[in-house]
């Protein structure tokens, strides 16, 4: 089933995400995208803030979809895929993004965009932000913009592409579960036995990349054995 999105343009505003939020609380339908040229209050996980000048892709989707709430985080591998897959439809060259667990896009190591999932009442409301040409300075880690990488496209081109693959992605979840979203999402992520080092609960672990689990959760194999990471981030760059 095709996905109908119904696109509300904001020139300039707060968070997406908030606005999304917003409008979930007075029940707005599943399919409506908050979409802002800016965002004068972008946020990431945690309460970091997201980088968010215009001539990037900023929107949140509001997803009103019966499964239990604890399926709710495979939305965000299902759309760090859809981002995958515009980034590497918009560059000329054949370079390939990486995913990185949870949620990141990365080109060469670089964050090209960021996924921040929320729940509203029973509203998913995914949140996503794509770099086209402006890439933050002074970020903890490599960051980089699609132009950067000899992409050519405006925004909206990138909205529309973005919102097109997450559509067939959202049907092909929905009809074969997240198992297949999963095998697509190794195929693009860190290669498998790979050595990672995660940040979760406080604490820097080391280990064997070992995939993921059904839910989505990080399996890190250490000489302890295998640990299931439900939150954190993977190091990358030092
Ligand atoms: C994320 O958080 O990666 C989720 C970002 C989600 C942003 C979208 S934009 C539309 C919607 N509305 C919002 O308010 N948010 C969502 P996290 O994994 O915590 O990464 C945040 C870190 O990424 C920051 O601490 C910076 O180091 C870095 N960063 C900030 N802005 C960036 C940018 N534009 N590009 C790349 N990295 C960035």
């Amino acid at each position: 089933m095709a996905e109908t999105f119904n696109v509300r343009h904001y020139d300039s505003i707060g968070s997406t995400n908030d606005e999304a939020r917003r409008l979930a609380r007075e029940g707005a339908p599943h399919g409506i995208v908050v979409h802002s040229d800016e965002q004068t209050a972008g946020r990431g996980r945690l309460l970091r803030a997201w980088f968010s000048p215009p001539g990037n892709l900023y929107l949140s989707i509001i997803l009103r979809i019966d499964v239990p709430l604890q399926r709710m985080a495979e939305l965000g591998f299902v759309a760090a895929l859809a981002v995958a897959e515009t980034v590497e439809a918009l560059l000329p060259k054949r370079l390939r993004p990486v995913l990185k667990w949870p949620n990141d896009v990365l080109l060469d190591d670089a964050k090209i965009s960021g996924i921040l999932l929320e729940m509203e009442g029973d509203a998913a409301i995914l949140g996503i932000g794509l770099n086209v040409l402006e890439a933050p300075p002074g970020a903890r880690y490599k960051t980089t913009t699609l132009v950067a990488n000899g992409g050519i496209a405006s925004v909206d081109t990138a909205r529309d592409i973005l919102l097109e693959r997450f559509s067939r992605l959202l049907d092909t979840w929905r009809r074969e579960g997240f198992v297949a979203i999963r095998v697509a999402w190794l195929a693009r992520s860190y290669p498998l036995g790979g050595t990672i080092r995660v940040n979760a609960s406080g604490a820097t672990r080391e280990g064997r990349f070992n995939g993921l689990d059904e839910t989505g959760a990080l399996l890190l194999e250490t000489p302890s054995g295998v640990e299931r990471i439900l939150a954190g981030d993977i190091c990358i760059g030092t």
